[in-house]
Order: structure tokens, then C-alpha cells, then sequence
């Protein structure tokens, strides 16, 4: 009896081993470095890519987000599926988490002897004794967080490959197909970029993948939970406040650009909706408390059933909470924040919230932004359009 019973258990161990081993697909794979960047911007580079992946027909390999902390040399790698969930992305279009990929195909696919390095042109190393005329190289690892983040899965590359002119732009053109006559996955199994197969900020094309992220369970949960038992019950507006030093600096770019991150999101990508303006980066403080009074306003107005009972400030610096918790006291509405700073979760949010009131420059209000696209939930930014031009337009309404 008891042989049997090993005799079962063995069987049923081999049946399960085998149904966890994931196929090969025989029409390749796209790797790539998010080195751009923080969240806001691996985000639009992440739907690029997706794209990119489905057009070539190859399956995009989940890359980690890379994160920085304060004082520390080295990225951290942070796995694909802490944040997002992997399923919904496979409505879209295959996909794998790197870890995966790595553990369970790349030993018999991607050999070590067999790893190239994508770039456009040839990359210069930092380091001047690296670089021979005679060899050039993409140095797909110099620097952090490039070295760092092929080294969390033991990744060196033997060779380099430049593409072009060869572009990621697979909606205008028949890009895609050059690049499959290039390099059909028969002799090219892995595609391994030095950065991500996309432009930034995110194609217009591309912007609607973003119904395919959906937040980890985690993620979900900690939301829900702040909103019911944070919050008080009814609506909230969620506001994202963009203004650290390294924003401040961001900003003084304004003046000699058309575009700037993901401005083309209110202002439009060929600049048809106006120009930049200083204010769009970074509003003031009085014209932040006289728009979010304005828009609780008009929220009374228009849906007097859904009240708002509160505000919920995200922000990488100054959150406003004094500020703004005066200005509202008089309308009964409190001002929360995160007790402890998560980014994440402050998208989530974001996301959730009734209202929501970003910084059009900002990719990571860009994140938010699409999300609440994808459900249809109102979303406004900062100082757009200008104060001035929104008088004008409501004076010439009401004659
Ligand atoms: O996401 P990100 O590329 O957006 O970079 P931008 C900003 C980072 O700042 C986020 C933190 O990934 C977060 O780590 N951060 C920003 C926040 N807003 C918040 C917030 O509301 N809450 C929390 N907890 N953290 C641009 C970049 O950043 O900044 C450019 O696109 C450039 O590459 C520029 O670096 C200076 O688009 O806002």
C-alpha cells in the first residue's frame, strides 16, 4: 500500500513539474534595460515596448523596474509582478517575467556564448580604456543602473549589434517586418536592448495598453483600504503635487522647449491644444488652492448626490497639507496623505479617486492619467488651460 501510495505521489509530482515548464516560443523574444528614468518614465517605456513586442511578434520579457534610493550606488531591480499583475497583459499580447525567462529558458536558448547586446550606434564607455576604435561595443553595462540591472539575473554579453537605422515607430511604417527580415528568430532568439524599444513620452497609438496594467493584489488591497478606513465616506479629489528640487530645475527647461515629459497629454503631441507655459510645471501655491476650490465647486453643482468629503495630496516633496487643510475648512472637507512615502500606492489611489487633479508635465501623473482613461473617471491638470484663457473663454460663454 504504501508503494502505492509513493508510486502516486511520484506520478503526481512529474505531471506537475511538467505542467510548470513554460514552451518556447519558436518566434522569439524582446529583452530590454528600463534605464531611463524613474517609474513615470519605465511606465510609457513599458507600453512602447509592449507594443513593439506584438508587432514583431515576439514575446516581451517582463523587465524589473529599476528604483533608486538615497544613498545608494547601485539600482535596485524590482520584480515585474510585485507592482502589476502578468495575466491581463496576456490579453494583449505573450508575455514573460524575466526571472522566468532566465530560470526556465534561457540556459537552453539564450547560451552565454550566444548574448548580444542591442543599441542604435555604438555606445561609449565611460571608462576611455574600453573603448577600441577597432571593436566598437554598446557597453550595455557601464554605469548604473545598466550593469546593475543585467547582473540580478547574471547576464553578460558577448558581442554587440547595432540596429540602425532601424526605429521602434511600428504604427507608421513597415518597420516591423525590416526588423523580422533582419533578424528572424531562427538565428536571433532574443532581441536584448541596452534601453527600451520605445519613444518618451509614450506614442499616442500606445497610450490605451494601459488598460493591460493592473495592480497587484497588494497594491489593490492597500488602496482600498486607505480610502475606507482613511478617508472619510464619499468622494475625494486626488491631487498630485510634482515639486522637489529636481522638478524646480526641470522646470527652468520650459522656456526653450515646444514639449517637455509628457506634456503632450494636455497640451497635445503636435502642441494643437497651446504651447508651454511656467505654470503648467509648476503652478503656484494660491492657484493650486483656488483650482481645487473651483473644482469641489463645481462638483457640488453638477453632482450634488456624490458630495466631496476629502482631498488625498500625493507628492515627492511638499505636500500642501496645512495649506489646503485651511483653505477647505470652511467646506468641511479634510486633507490626507500617506503616512509614509510609496509611490505606488499613492498611484493606486490616484487611480480610484472621484476627481483627479495632476501635473501635466509629470509622466508619473501620465501613469494616473491613463489609468482613469482606461475607466472613464475625470482627470484635470494644473493651471491648464491658463487662468487667463479660462476667463476669457467664460466671459465670451455668458455674453
Ligand atoms: O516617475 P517619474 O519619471 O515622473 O519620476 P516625472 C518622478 C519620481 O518622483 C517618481 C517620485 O517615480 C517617484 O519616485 N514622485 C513623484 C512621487 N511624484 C510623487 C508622488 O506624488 N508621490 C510619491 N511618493 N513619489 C521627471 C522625469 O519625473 O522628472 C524626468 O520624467 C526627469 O526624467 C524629471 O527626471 C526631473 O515625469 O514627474
Amino acid at each position: 500500500m504504501q508503494w502505492l501510495q509513493l508510486f502516486i505521489y511520484l506520478i503526481s509530482l512529474l505531471i506537475l513539474k511538467t505542467a510548470a515548464q513554460i514552451e518556447r516560443d519558436e518566434n522569439g523574444y524582446i529583452a530590454y534595460c528600463p534605464c531611463m528614468g524613474r517609474f513615470g518614465n519605465q511606465a510609457d517605456h513599458f507600453l512602447g515596448s509592449l507594443a513593439f513586442a506584438k508587432a514583431l511578434n515576439r514575446t516581451l520579457i517582463l523587465p524589473p523596474w529599476v528604483e533608486y534610493r538615497k544613498g545608494e550606488m547601485r539600482s535596485r531591480q524590482v520584480p515585474f509582478d510585485t507592482y502589476f499583475e502578468v495575466e491581463p497583459l496576456q490579453d494583449y499580447h505573450r508575455v514573460i517575467l524575466m526571472s522566468d525567462f532566465m530560470t526556465q529558458l534561457a540556459a537552453e536558448l539564450w547560451p552565454t556564448a550566444e548574448r548580444v547586446s542591442f543599441c542604435y550606434m555604438e555606445r561609449k564607455s565611460l571608462q576611455q580604456e574600453k573603448n577600441d576604435p577597432a571593436a566598437p561595443n554598446c557597453h550595455a553595462k557601464d554605469g548604473n543602473p545598466f550593469g546593475p540591472f543585467w547582473d540580478t539575473y547574471s547576464i553578460d554579453f558577448v558581442a554587440s549589434e547595432f540596429y540602425g537605422p532601424l526605429h521602434f515607430d511600428v504604427h507608421h511604417s513597415a518597420i516591423a517586418s525590416k526588423w523580422q527580415n533582419n533578424y528572424p528568430a531562427d538565428k536571433w532568439p532574443v532581441l536584448a536592448f541596452t534601453g527600451a524599444p520605445a519613444s518618451f513620452p509614450v506614442q499616442h497609438e500606445n497610450r490605451s495598453l494601459q488598460k493591460y496594467l493592473k495592480w497587484s493584489r497588494k497594491y489593490r488591497e492597500s488602496a482600498r483600504e486607505f480610502i475606507r478606513n482613511v478617508l472619510p465616506r464619499g468622494a475625494f479629489v486626488g491631487l498630485h503635487l510634482r515639486n522637489g528640487i529636481d522638478w524646480v530645475r526641470a522646470c527652468e527647461h520650459i522656456k526653450d522647449s515646444q514639449q517637455l515629459f509628457a506634456s503632450p497629454q494636455c497640451l497635445g503631441y503636435k502642441n494643437e491644444r497651446g504651447e508651454l507655459y511656467h505654470e503648467l510645471c509648476m503652478p503656484t501655491k494660491e492657484a493650486i488652492v483656488r483650482q481645487l476650490k473651483r473644482t469641489i465647486k463645481n462638483v457640488r453643482q453638477t453632482q450634488p448626490t456624490n458630495e466631496v468629503k476629502s482631498v488625498f495630496v500625493a507628492s515627492d516633496a511638499n505636500h500642501m497639507i496645512g495649506e489646503l487643510s485651511s483653505a477647505l475648512s470652511r467646506m468641511d472637507i479634510s486633507v490626507h496623505k500617506l503616512p509614509e512615502d510609496d509611490p505606488y500606492l499613492d498611484l493606486a489611489i490616484l487611480g480610484q479617486s472621484n476627481h483627479f487633479i495632476g501635473n501635466c508635465i509629470s509622466s508619473y501623473t501620465a501613469f494616473v492619467k491613463r489609468e482613469r482613461d482606461s475607466h472613464g473617471f475625470p482627470s484635470y491638470f494644473w493651471s491648464f488651460p491658463r487662468e487667463k484663457e479660462r476667463q476669457q473663454a467664460k466671459a465670451h460663454e455668458e455674453l
